[in-house]
């Protein structure tokens, strides 16, 4: 079998003395962290629109990258040399899992009959790849948002007909993710949102979307498609601002259009600070609501305004974020996803590799440090001190409901001034920093 990436072969785990760029220092699948494999906490995943159809084009030039597999006239050859590329990276990284949108995998033909023809020859390709390597799909998706038909968004689109298209597009990504035994399916609302007010019914088109994911949930069901649903948050671009806007504003959309208990959330990095939180806000907040589902691994750039979607190399984001999954059980059906694209200038094959390994150790590393935290109770321990007030018997009425007014002002009366306590931030910055290694 022809082998698109010949330069390298399977990645191994060699310490973190290893000089060998080609080498994880810190990822060791099989290793044990409380209790369980790194490989089993982490879940990794590789995407498929940057990885392998990102070739490096923004608003001001076309790609910059070269890649083997686009070496053909013919769009399905070019789609089955992708494929078989993928396997063959997925493979020689070792990640356990991948995801992709429709028409990542498979171009769009003509007509959408051609195009879900072509869709289920690609799938084919895939099931029989993911049988051969083992590798399995994380969650599939639907690009509702590339096509000139999609301009106005599809679930919120204006016309009932472009929703009925976008319906019947996922109905057909749902079909097959779950051919392929999608652990998850993901919904990102691409253009659902606007770009001005002046020519937007916002209530109804939130309304509409809100139609749309019961729709989906109802043929879900109809399926036995067994996989978790996601939507993922990001507050603007393409659109001026978008309706997902951040894990809360999701919560809040799924409440209302009773939601929560099919939806959780696939949150990335990169969203979470275009939307002015950091990444560990997103998670705690998810977390605690009880829907965090799933996680797009990048980051964004401090001086640079957009979706950067870079790889994560950010020791204490990582830290942090492994901290909150930890504390929270970790991942059920979801993983780690990279959703991350090298620079324009990485133009050769091997930069791939370079990337992902980076984006993999950096959060192994923050896997342990995580779990040291977690075993020596620096933070928790100062944190639940901080609220055991609310364990006293006044504390614990109080949270169950079952207080008043009245009684407060009472309490207050009898006790006078509250004593307060230090927040200790800054020791508490330097106890995460003595477990940084
Ligand atoms: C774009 C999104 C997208 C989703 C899947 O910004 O991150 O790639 O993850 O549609
Ligand atoms: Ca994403
Ligand atoms: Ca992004």
């Amino acid at each position: 079998m022809k082998e698109f990436f010949p330069e390298v072969s399977k990645i191994k785990y060699e310490g973190p003395d290893s000089k060998n760029p080609l080498a994880f220092k810190h990822y060791n699948a099989k290793k044990k962290v409380l209790g369980k494999t790194m490989a089993d906490h982490l879940r990794f995943s590789v995407c498929y629109w940057h990885t392998f159809k990102g070739l490096g084009a923004d608003p001001f030039g076309p790609g910059t990258i070269l890649r083997k597999y686009n070496n053909a006239t013919d769009e399905m050859e070019v789609a089955e040399m992708t494929m078989r590329a993928a396997f063959e990276f997925f493979t020689k990284l070792g990640v356990g899992f991948w995801c992709f949108h429709d028409r990542d995998i498979s171009p769009e033909a003509d007509h959408l009959v051609e195009t879900n023809k072509r869709l289920d020859r690609m799938v084919k390709l895939a099931k029989k790849l993911q049988r051969d390597t083992g590798v399995k799909l994380l969650w599939g998706t639907a690009n509702l948002f590339s096509h000139r038909r999609y301009l106005a968004g599809a679930g919120t689109n204006p016309s009932p007909a472009v929703f009925a298209y976008a319906a019947t597009q996922v109905k057909k990504a749902m079909e097959v993710t779950k051919e392929l035994g999608g652990k998850g399916y993901v919904f990102w609302g691409g253009r659902e949102g606007y770009d001005t007010l002046l020519n937007t019914d916002m209530g109804r088109e939130l309304d509409h979307l809100g139609r749309f994911l019961q729709m989906a949930v109802d043929y879900k069901k109809k399926i036995g498609f067994r996989g978790q649903f996601y939507i993922e948050p990001k507050p603007k671009e393409p659109t001026k601002h978008q309706y997902d806007f951040d894990a809360a504003s999701c919560y809040a959309f799924l409440q209302k259009y009773d939601l929560v208990d099919h939806l959780k959330l696939n949150l990335e990095a990169n969203h979470g600070t275009l939307a002015g939180h950091t990444f560990h806000h997103e998670l705690e907040f998810a977390a605690a609501n009880g829907i965090l589902g799933s996680v797009d691994a990048n980051r964004g750039d401090l001086l640079i305004g957009w979706d950067t979607d870079q790889f994560p190399t950010d020791l204490y984001d990582t830290t942090l974020a492994m901290y909150t999954l930890l504390r929270y059980g970790g991942f059920k059906t979801g993983g780690l996803n990279f959703d991350a694209k090298v620079r324009r200038q990485s133009i050769d094959s091997v930069d791939l590799f370079h990337a992902h390994i980076g984006g993999m150790d950096t959060f192994a590393r923050g896997l342990k440090i995580a779990a040291k935290l977690v075993r020596s109770g620096g933070l928790s321990k100062f944190v639940q001190k901080r609220y055991k007030g609310w364990d006293s018997a006044f504390g614990r009425k109080i949270e169950k409901g079952r207080a008043t007014f009245d009684q407060m002002a009472k309490y207050t009366m009898k006790n006078g001034e509250p004593k307060v306590q230090s927040g200790r931030q800054e020791m508490l910055e330097n106890i995460l920093n003595d477990h940084m290694e």
